[in-house]
């Protein structure tokens, strides 16, 4: 029989629904090395969360995360909550001995992410952040050839993350849904939210950034505040685009904004090397475009290759040849890759050291979108996972 793994989760929103499902679906397709156990669900609304703890089949609530943090029967505590709780809820359950998952961005800024960092490390505890794309099986694939060295010397990595959904300046900032266009509760706006994205998975394709120049909007100064009901200005960043220069040498081109109108959720990322490039996109997610300047004669050109195929990453673990799969997919892909590394003593990654990793490159591109300066990227370590 396997080993069961408490859970406890804070935040019921729209993460908590993409975690729970994934504690759910994980067992059942990968042969994990944990019995995931959802044991108590943690938001401040009484009502609200018993009503979820019934639907996704929590065994308890809490409305205090202290008191989640302090119960003996959790072994993982998972952070889906707004990112202003991240940092003191990591710390105090990594002090409590408890394995810890975090939903992106690690910490409103890197200062935050280094005191989660410090708590984990000091406590050996196993640890992951939600960067959830790493996951998707055509991008596991291309980060599998671009460490083989297929693509050659990287020349260049450019990624953006476009949605839509705040151009109306009638949309009200803070409170539930809206914490996002809250500086307080968010930390910043796209830069945090959309451009760390590209940046964790550029990150673990491509390596370090060095250095980025970086311009940041704010297009709407003033939206009401939902909890004040007063009209006060916007802190968040709407849209945010960097230059930027890896450490391998190849130059760096990002670009996240909520105001490409028509766009929902398109995050397209591309790798230039000297034999071949690759390029994704998220509303395409099972495709892998690939061009290789080796291939012979007139038919060279960009393929498009179907990644559903049992030897494409966790693949095997669905349905069968050229069936689909989807986003929810990537958080039971992480969460199982997590249940492995656990159960060795180890974090999946990205784990913590590099969500602080993501975190130093957004403060240095809200620094130069300030300063209007190229600015150093400050190094940390690699993980230990
Ligand atoms: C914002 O709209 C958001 O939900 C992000 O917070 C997620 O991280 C991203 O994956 C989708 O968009």
């Amino acid at each position: 029989m396997k080993k069961r793994l408490n859970i406890g989760l804070v935040g019921y929103g729209f993460m908590g629904r993409t975690h729970s499902n994934a504690f759910l679906q994980a067992p059942r397709f990968f042969d994990v090395s944990y019995e995931p156990v959802l044991k108590a669900v943690c938001a401040r609304n009484a009502d609200r969360v018993r009503a979820f703890a019934a639907n996704w089949g929590y065994e308890s609530v809490e409305t205090d995360w202290r008191a989640l943090v302090a119960r003996k029967d959790i072994d993982l505590v998972d952070i889906a909550s707004p990112n202003d709780t991240h940092a003191e809820i990591a710390v105090a359950a990594a002090r409590a001995g408890k394995m810890v998952m975090c939903e992106k961005p690690l910490g409103r800024n890197a200062s935050e992410a280094e005191s989660m960092v410090a708590a984990v490390e000091a406590a050996k505890v196993p640890n992951s952040v939600w960067y959830n794309y790493r996951r998707v099986p055509a991008v596991t694939m291309l980060k599998g050839i671009v460490d083989k060295g297929t693509l050659g010397r990287i020349f260049h990595y450019r990624a953006q993350f476009l949605q839509d959904w705040t151009i109306s300046k009638d949309l009200p900032q803070g409170g539930e849904g809206l914490w996002r266009l809250d500086v307080a509760v968010a930390g910043s706006g796209v830069t945090g939210d959309l451009l760390a994205h590209c940046i964790d998975t550029a990150l673990w394709l491509n390596g370090s950034l060095t250095s980025v120049s970086a311009m940041t909007e704010t297009f709407i100064k003033e939206r009401k505040h939902t909890l004040t009901g007063h009209l006060q200005p916007v802190g968040i960043d709407d849209a945010s685009a960097f230059l930027g220069r890896f450490q391998n040498g190849s130059l760096a081109l990002f670009e996240a904004t909520r105001y490409a109108r028509g766009h929902k959720a398109l995050y397209t990322l591309e790798i230039n090397g000297e034999h071949a490039s690759a390029r994704w996109d998220l509303h395409d997610l099972h495709r892998l475009q690939w061009f290789d300047h080796r291939d012979d004669g007139p038919l060279r050109g960009w393929r498009s290759v179907h990644v559903t195929d049992g030897e494409h990453p966790y693949m095997a673990r669905w349905w069968v040849p050229g069936l689909q799969i989807g986003y929810e997919h990537t958080f039971i892909h992480q969460f199982a890759d997590f249940l492995d590394a656990a159960a060795k003593g180890q974090s999946a990654q990205p784990t913590f050291r590099d969500g602080l990793a993501t975190d130093l490159v957004t403060d240095a591109v809200l620094k130069s979108a300030r300063s209007g300066q190229w600015e150093h990227v400050a190094i940390t370590q690699q993980a230990e996972v």
